[in-house]
């Protein structure tokens, strides 16, 4: 058994938080055989909910949890910390765009990078799911600039993980064996779901989902708007936004990242842009990315890209270029 290692979730009093913090303590991202111990914030109105939480995560008798810290002071929250998940932020509600949440979030973010600074490991991972993911991952690691860049990513997988369910649906295939699926650029109604380098089993045969579709029509269009429009469809549904699946999602995220993609294998992150496939340097762009056992990753690079997903890719770019410029406006007023 390996030595134990301390994990944060904030916004855990919150509904993604409910379904999170179960998953990670059942050994779903870090696996059967890593002791936990488990870091609750969330802010001060909310420590009677919190309290709920850790009566029931107490309740679940988790072997690997040894220890739950609630609280809602970032001095103890951050301190020595090996993997954040920035969930806590406010969501989205039906009829809000994401624009009107950027001003009330990286303002949270940017605290909490600097507190990730002065408190947190300085080999932390990060993953932020709190929406602008992007941007707010940005600013988080702008204002932790003691611990590498690379250690800071933003959440896509909810968007690849439901792309690879929709085509799965489309070809009657099993979810699983679809792959290769590439979201780029921003968690938003404009990133790009991208299918074709992609493959899917059919009939036992691996064949690229393009080929295995037949329908170039669907799948430049419906497609991608379904992608791009599922979480506001999950609102208009629920009247709360995705919870169980973003939770889910982020499991998957931090667990490729922390044991590494299986060989030929890759997965979608928001990661700081290398300047690959001509994305400007420095955005927290959406990528295809290899990740290994060592929790490092790098982009996979070298993907032939045509002139509709040029299209795509800047389009999306332009608009985390446009959040960035708000965001560091925001933050230095
Ligand atoms: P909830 O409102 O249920 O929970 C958010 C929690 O964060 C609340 O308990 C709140 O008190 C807490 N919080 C607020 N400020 C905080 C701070 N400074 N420090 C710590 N905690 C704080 O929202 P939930 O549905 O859990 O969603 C959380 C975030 O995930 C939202 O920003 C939402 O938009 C975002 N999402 C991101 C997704 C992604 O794919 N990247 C998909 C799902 C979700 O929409």
């Amino acid at each position: 058994m390996s030595g134990t290692i301390k994990v944060l979730v904030t916004g855990a009093a919150g509904q993604i938080a409910y379904s999170l913090v179960s998953f990670i303590a059942k050994g779903d991202v870090f696996g059967t055989n890593q002791p936990l111990s488990l870091v609750l914030l969330d802010i001060a109105p909310m420590m009677g909910v919190l309290n709920g939480v850790v009566m029931e995560l107490k309740d679940c008798s988790f072997p690997l949890l040894k220890e739950i810290i609630p609280t809602d002071d970032y001095a103890v929250a951050f301190r020595d910390v090996d993997v954040a998940f920035l969930v806590g932020a406010m969501p989205r509600k039906e009829g809000m765009e994401r624009k009107d949440l950027l001003a009330a979030n990286v303002k949270i973010f940017k605290g909490q990078g600097e507190a990730l600074d002065k408190h947190a490991k300085k080999n932390v991972k990060v993953i932020v799911v709190g929406n602008p993911a992007n941007t707010n991952a940005l600013i988080c690691s702008k204002y932790a600039p003691s611990i590498p860049k690379e250690n800071f990513t933003a959440m896509t997988r909810l968007d690849q993980n439901r792309a690879q369910a929709q085509i799965a649906d489309r070809l009657g295939c099993k979810v699983e064996d679809v792959q290769k699926v590439i979201i780029w650029g921003n968690h938003s109604a404009t990133q790009y779901p991208d299918v074709r380098h992609a493959t899917a089993v059919v009939e036992g045969t691996t064949t690229p989902v393009q080929k295995a579709v037949q329908d170039d029509n669907w799948l430049k269009n419906e497609f991608i708007s379904t992608i791009q429009k599922r979480g506001a469809a999950v609102i208009a549904a629920r009247k709360l936004s995705s919870a169980m699946s973003a939770a889910k999602a982020s499991c998957d995220h931090v667990r490729d990242w922390w044991c590494g993609t299986p060989e030929g294998k890759w997965v979608s992150m928001a990661v700081f842009s290398d300047g690959s496939y001509d994305v400007p340097e420095g955005l927290m762009y959406s990528f295809p990315v290899r990740t290994k056992p060592d929790h490092t990753y790098e982009i996979v690079k070298g993907l032939d890209i045509d002139d509709f997903s040029r299209q795509k890719m800047d389009l999306t770019a332009k608009e985390l270029e446009e959040e960035r410029a708000t965001a560091l406006e925001v933050c230095s007023a």
